[in-house]
């Protein structure tokens, strides 16, 4: 009996390790690069005019969710909003026309058919400390974390190999809410399987294993 109930056991645990494992947030880039592999793209904001929503960036493979109805993050000018910037002089913003108060978070969401492994970003709000949030198709969240904030801008990033289905970059509440952020970096992988079953068909062992071993204690 005791063997049976080892088994399950182990499987249950199996599974809980699996949950956690790649939870991996970088605060320096190069590091964040090296892990995240190739396929890396970066988008420095400086193609766009001061003022243009973005509603997608094709060559990142992602699009972004609107902050309110009709309004997607804008292209700012860093340093005219009073913050900073990492390259050029244009940063994204969770704002309309920079006018307080600030709106809702930055979401952005791998296009169909794929899932973001690892997304990177400079905090460039100086006042304001970003959270960064990783959620799956079911909208759970598989990972978060939080940035620094000040000059130079800090760096935040995650990969994450089980990816994401849709990511949020928001203030945590510490300033005025109003953010901004340069270099977005980000890897995409296709969905070439399923993970959902594999990891139920697992657990289902695990609770057979369970209930066997119930039962052969009652007996
Ligand atoms: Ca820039
Ligand atoms: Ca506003
Ligand atoms: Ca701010």
């Amino acid at each position: 009996m005791k063997s049976f109930r080892s088994v399950a056991g182990g499987f249950l645990v199996a599974v809980a390790t699996i949950a956690s494992a790649s939870a991996t947030p970088f605060t320096n880039e190069t590091l964040f690069q090296t892990a995240a592999g190739g396929g890396l793209s970066v988008e420095t904001f400086e193609g766009f005019a001061v003022g243009n929503q973005v509603g997608s960036l094709p060559a990142l493979g992602v699009t972004f969710g609107e902050l309110f109805p009709g309004q997607f993050p804008e292209v700012a000018n860093g340093l005219g909003i009073g913050g900073t910037v990492v390259s050029g002089t244009n940063v994204l913003i969770n704002n309309d026309n920079a006018s307080l108060p600030a709106d809702g978070p930055i979401v952005i969401f791998a296009v169909p058919g794929s899932l973001i492994t690892a997304l990177g970003y400079f905090n460039t709000s100086v006042d304001d400390t970003t959270r960064l949030s990783f959620f799956d198709s079911n909208d759970v969240l598989i990972e978060n974390a939080n940035s620094g904030n000040g000059i130079p801008a800090p760096f935040l990033g995650i990969f994450n190999v089980v990816g994401a289905t849709r990511v949020e970059i928001q203030s945590t509440g510490n300033a005025n809410n109003f953010i901004s952020i340069d270099n977005l970096q980000i890897v995409t992988a296709s969905i070439t399987e399923v993970p959902e079953p594999g990891t139920l068909f697992l657990f289902s062992l695990g609770l057979a294993g369970l209930g066997f071993a119930r039962r052969r204690r009652t007996a």
